[in-house]
C-alpha cells in the first residue's frame, strides 16, 4: 500500500486528494489538506474514484471499425498510419474547412486540449467545437464586449463578500466555489452577510440562504432588469465608479429607465418586497457579488441574461475589489480572443456562425455536417468528449457523426460517441498519466497543481501527446527528430534558466515559421525528454510559466516565485513540477483587476448594442402551450452524477433512475405517484421518467438530471439519456447556448 497526492477530476474544483494505493487500486480517498486552495476539502462523488479509474468499458488497445460494425484491434501503427493518410486525402481533397475537432479535455484533464489544437493547425481548420460552447460562451462574448477580449473572465470573491447572489447555481451539489459545503456553512452562520438565492427550485443552497427568490424558471431577464432598474431609479448606483471606470452608462440607464418595473417582478412572479431587499442589499452592502451558473446560462435569453448579472456588480461599483466581483490571470490560457466583427475570423459554411473564444457551439454540428454541401465537415477527432449523449439532440448528433468519412475517438471507455467511430484511439487513465486543468480562475490568489501519474498506463494506451505527435510525423507535418534542439536540452549546464534551449527553440522557430503551430509537439519530444519520471507531456508549462511571470512578475514574487527576467518563470515552473499538492502562482493586489481589463484606457464598455436592441424588442414570452404544458430543467446536478465521467452505474449510492422531480400539486392532477413511470415528450423527442414528488420545485415545472444514460457494456441504458428530447434550434439567438433549462414538454402516465 502506498499513499499519493493528487486531485479529483469530477468537476472544475478539482480538490486536492490524498489516495491509498494498492494493487492497481484506490483503497480510500480523503481530502489533503496541504493543498492551497481546497484545504482538505473533498465531497461524496470523489471517494468513488475507482469506478473511473477500474471498470470494464475502460479501452486499452486501438480499434478500428470493421464492415459489419464491430471493432478489431489493431496496431498503432496501423491506426495511425491510416488516420494520417485519409486525413491528408481529405485536406487535399476538400481543404481545412472538412475538418472539425470536438472536445479536448474535461473536468480533470485539458493538456490533450493543447494537442489536439495541433491537429487542426494541420488540417488548416478552425472550427473547435467544445462543451464550453453549449454553456459558457454566451458569458464569454458578453465579457469581450464589456472587457475589451473574451479571454477576460470574471470571478466572485466570496471569502470577503458581505452580500452574495447565487444566481441559477446551486453549489451545495455543484460545488464551481472553494470548498462549496463549508463556505456557504460560514456564510449562514455569519449574521453580517447576506446570502440570497435566485432559483426556480428551493435547493439545498436556497435553504441555506436569507432570501430565496423562487422565480419562474426561465425569467431571469425580467427580475434581474427590473432589480437593476430599481437600483437606477433609486440612485443606489455608483456614480463615482461609473465615471472613473465605464463607458456607455448612459445608454444602458436609458434602458433601464424604460423597464416596466412591477410587469417584469410579477412575471418573474417573485414578492416585490424581496426584489426590493436583494436590489437595495446588493448595492449598499460593503462588498457583494454574483455567482452565475447554468439556472442564468440554459435558460431563455441566456446571453442577456449573463449581461445582467455583470451589470448588476458594475453599476453598483462592487468590481474590482475585495468581496466583489474581478477579473483573474489564467496559467493555462483556455480562452482567447476570437471577435467575430473581425473578419479574419471566418465563420462556419451552414449557420454562417462565428466562434467565440475560439469555440463554436455545439447545436449547430449536425447541420454542419449533414446539411453543408459540398462544404461539409467530413472527418472529426474527437477527444475527451461524448457528444453522442452530452450535446443536444443526440438522435441528430448520431446521425451526423454515423456520416462523416472519417471519426477518431480518443478516449479512456467506450463511450456511446466511440461506438460510431472509425478508429478508437485508447489514452491513458488520468491517473495514469502527467495531467492538469486549466481551470484556474481565482482571483487575487490563483492557484494550479499538476498531477502524476499513480499507475502504469493499461494495456496498449498511450498519453495523448504522444498519439497527437506520431499522427503529425505520420502526416508528415513534423519532422521525426530535432537534433540540435534535443542536445541542447540534455547538455544545456544551466538548468535554471534553460536560456540556451530556449534561445534554440527561437531560432527554430524563425528558420521555420510554421513550426510555431507544433510548439507543443517540439517541446515534448526535445526538452520534455530531459524532465524526470516522464513528465515530458508538461513540458508546454515552461513558457506559460515564463509568460505569466512576464506579464505579472510582482503578482508570482509574491506567490513566492522570485528571479531575475531570465529566471522568474522558470523557477515557477520548477516550482509547480515539484509541488504534488498544488500551489499559489500568483497573488494580485485588487486594484490590479484594471490591468486585466483589455480596452484602450482600461474602462468597461457598458453599452453592447446588440443586447439593448435585443431589450427594447423584448416581450413576456409564455413557454407553455396546450400542447406542452410543462417546463422541464433538463440537467440538475445531484449528488450522483458528475458529468458522463463514470460509466458504471454501480458508482451511484442512490437514484439510479435519475428520477424526475414533480411538485404534488402536478403528480395529483396526473394521477401520478412516487415511483411511476412517465413518457415525457418534447419537440424533439420522447424519453421515459420514474416520478419523485417534491415540493422544493415550482408546480407546472420537472427536472431531471443529466450524466445518465450511458449504456455500460453495450448493455442496458442506465437512466434517462436526456439529450434525446432537447433540441437544436431551442437556444439563444447570439451563440446558440442550449436552453436546457427550460424544455416545454408534455408528461403522459405509462401504465405499469
Ligand atoms: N454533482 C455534480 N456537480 C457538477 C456537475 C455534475 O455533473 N454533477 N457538473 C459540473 C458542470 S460541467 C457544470 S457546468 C456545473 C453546473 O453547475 P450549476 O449550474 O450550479 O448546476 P445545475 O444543477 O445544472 O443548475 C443550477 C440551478 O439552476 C436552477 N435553474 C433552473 N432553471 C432556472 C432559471 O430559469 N433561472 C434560474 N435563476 N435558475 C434556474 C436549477 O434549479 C439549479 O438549482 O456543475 C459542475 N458540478
Ligand atoms: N441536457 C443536458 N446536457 C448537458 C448538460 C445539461 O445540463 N443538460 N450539461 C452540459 C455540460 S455543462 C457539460 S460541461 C457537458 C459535459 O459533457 P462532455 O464534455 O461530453 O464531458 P464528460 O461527460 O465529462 O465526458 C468526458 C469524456 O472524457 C473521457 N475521459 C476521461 N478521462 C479522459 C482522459 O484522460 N483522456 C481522454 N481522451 N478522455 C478521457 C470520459 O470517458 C468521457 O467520455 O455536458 C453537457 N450536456
Ligand atoms: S467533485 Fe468537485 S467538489 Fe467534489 S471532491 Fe471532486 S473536485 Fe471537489
Ligand atoms: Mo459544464
Amino acid at each position: 500500500m502506498r499513499t499519493e497526492k493528487t486531485a479529483c477530476i469530477l468537476c472544475s474544483r478539482n480538490c486536492g486528494l490524498l489516495v491509498d494505493i494498492e494493487d492497481g487500486k484506490f483503497t480510500k480517498i480523503r481530502g489533503d489538506k496541504d493543498h492551497p486552495l481546497s484545504q482538505g476539502y473533498i465531497c461524496q462523488k470523489a471517494a468513488r474514484l475507482d469506478y473511473y479509474q477500474n471498470n470494464e468499458d475502460r479501452i486499452e488497445h486501438p480499434l478500428k471499425k470493421q464492415a459489419d460494425g464491430s471493432f478489431a484491434r489493431v496496431s498503432w501503427d496501423e491506426a495511425l498510419d491510416d488516420i494520417a493518410r485519409r486525413l491528408l486525402s481529405i485536406r487535399k481533397q476538400y481543404g481545412g474547412e472538412a475538418f472539425a475537432t470536438a472536445g479536448g479535455g474535461g473536468q480533470g484533464n485539458h493538456l490533450g486540449g493543447a494537442y489536439l489544437g495541433q491537429m487542426r493547425a494541420a488540417m488548416k481548420s478552425y472550427y473547435n467545437y467544445n462543451s464550453l460552447g453549449q454553456e459558457k460562451t454566451g458569458d464569454f462574448w458578453v465579457n469581450g464586449r464589456l472587457f475589451g477580449s473574451q479571454e477576460c473572465h470574471t470571478a466572485e470573491d466570496i471569502e470577503h463578500s458581505d452580500f452574495i447572489i447565487f444566481l441559477g447555481c446551486n453549489p451545495y451539489q455543484s460545488h464551481g466555489i472553494p470548498n462549496a459545503r463549508d463556505t456557504l456553512k460560514e456564510i449562514r452562520k455569519d449574521p453580517r452577510r447576506t446570502m440570497v438565492v435566485i432559483d426556480p427550485r428551493r435547493t439545498e443552497t436556497a435553504k441555506a440562504a436569507d432570501i430565496h427568490l423562487q422565480l419562474k424558471p426561465g425569467t431571469d431577464v425580467y427580475l434581474l432588469s427590473a432589480m437593476l432598474a430599481i437600483i437606477v431609479r433609486e440612485n443606489l448606483h455608483d456614480e463615482a465608479f461609473l465615471k472613473a471606470h465605464c463607458t456607455g452608462f448612459d445608454a444602458v440607464k436609458t434602458m433601464l429607465m424604460n423597464v416596466p418595473i412591477k410587469e417584469y417582478i410579477a412575471a418573474a412572479d417573485v414578492p416585490m418586497e424581496d426584489a426590493l431587499k436583494v436590489a437595495r442589499g446588493f448595492a449598499q452592502a460593503e462588498s457583494a457579488c454574483v455567482r452565475a451558473d447554468l439556472g442564468i446560462q440554459h435558460s431563455n435569453h441566456s446571453t442577456l441574461n449573463s449581461y445582467f448579472e455583470k451589470l448588476f456588480f458594475l453599476i453598483t461599483g462592487q468590481f474590482g475589489k475585495k468581496g466583489g466581483n474581478n477579473l483573474h490571470d489564467s496559467l493555462i490560457p483556455i480562452l482567447s480572443h476570437t471577435d467575430e466583427r473581425n473578419p479574419k475570423f471566418k465563420r462556419t459554411v451552414y449557420h454562417n456562425m462565428f466562434a467565440v473564444s475560439g469555440i463554436l457551439p455545439p447545436n449547430i454540428l449536425p447541420d454542419e455536417i449533414l446539411k453543408a454541401g459540398e462544404r461539409r465537415i467530413r472527418a472529426m477527432i474527437v477527444d475527451s468528449c461524448n457528444p453522442a449523449l452530452t450535446w443536444p439532440d443526440a438522435t441528430a448528433h448520431k446521425q451526423a457523426f454515423e456520416s462523416l468519412e472519417l471519426l477518431v475517438v480518443i478516449d479512456v471507455a467506450m463511450t456511446e460517441t466511440a461506438r460510431l467511430a472509425d478508429y478508437v484511439l485508447p489514452a491513458a487513465s488520468q491517473f495514469e498519466k502527467w495531467e492538469f486543468t486549466g481551470f484556474n480562475m481565482e482571483f487575487p490568489k490563483n492557484g494550479f497543481q499538476v498531477r502524476h501519474p499513480l499507475f502504469p498506463a493499461k494495456g496498449e494506451t498511450l498519453i495523448e501527446a504522444e498519439i497527437y505527435t506520431r499522427l503529425l510525423e505520420k502526416m508528415g507535418e513534423l519532422p521525426k527528430s530535432f537534433p540540435v534542439l534535443s542536445r541542447i536540452a540534455k547538455y544545456e549546464p544551466d538548468f535554471s534558466s534553460h536560456a540556451g534551449f530556449i534561445a534554440a527553440l527561437a531560432a527554430t522557430f524563425a528558420a521555420n515559421k510554421k513550426l510555431i503551430r507544433y510548439g507543443a509537439s517540439i517541446l515534448y519530444r526535445t526538452l520534455g525528454p530531459t524532465l524526470e519520471n516522464n513528465a515530458a507531456a508538461i513540458t508546454l508549462l515552461l513558457p506559460l510559466s515564463i509568460s505569466l511571470a512576464q506579464k505579472y512578475p510582482d503578482a508570482v514574487r509574491r506567490a513566492g516565485h522570485d528571479g531575475n527576467k531570465l529566471t522568474q518563470g522558470v523557477n515557477l515552473f520548477n516550482a509547480i513540477l515539484k509541488a504534488r499538492s498544488g500551489l499559489i502562482f500568483s497573488e494580485h493586489r485588487y486594484d490590479d483587476v484594471w490591468r486585466l481589463v483589455k480596452n484602450p484606457q482600461r474602462k468597461i464598455t457598458l453599452a453592447i448594442p446588440e443586447l439593448l436592441d435585443a431589450m427594447d424588442k423584448l416581450s413576456i414570452d409564455d413557454l407553455t402551450s396546450e400542447q406542452y404544458p410543462f417546463i422541464l430543467s433538463a440537467g440538475e446536478r445531484r449528488s450522483y452524477n458528475a458529468n458522463q465521467i463514470y460509466r458504471d452505474p454501480k458508482w451511484r449510492k442512490i437514484d439510479p433512475n435519475g428520477f424526475m422531480r414533480m411538485h404534488p400539486a402536478d403528480a395529483e392532477r396526473l394521477d401520478l405517484a412516487k415511483g411511476d413511470r412517465v413518457k415525457c415528450q418534447s419537440e424533439t423527442g420522447t424519453i421515459e421518467a420514474v416520478i419523485e414528488i417534491d415540493d422544493s420545485v415550482r408546480t407546472g415545472y420537472l427536472m431531471m438530471p443529466h450524466g445518465y444514460g450511458s449504456d455500460y457494456q453495450n448493455g442496458k441504458v442506465n437512466g434517462p439519456v436526456i439529450n434525446l428530447i432537447t433540441g437544436l434550434d431551442h437556444c439563444d439567438p447570439i451563440h446558440r447556448t442550449p436552453l436546457h433549462k427550460t424544455i416545454p414538454v408534455n408528461i403522459e402516465k405509462l401504465s405499469a
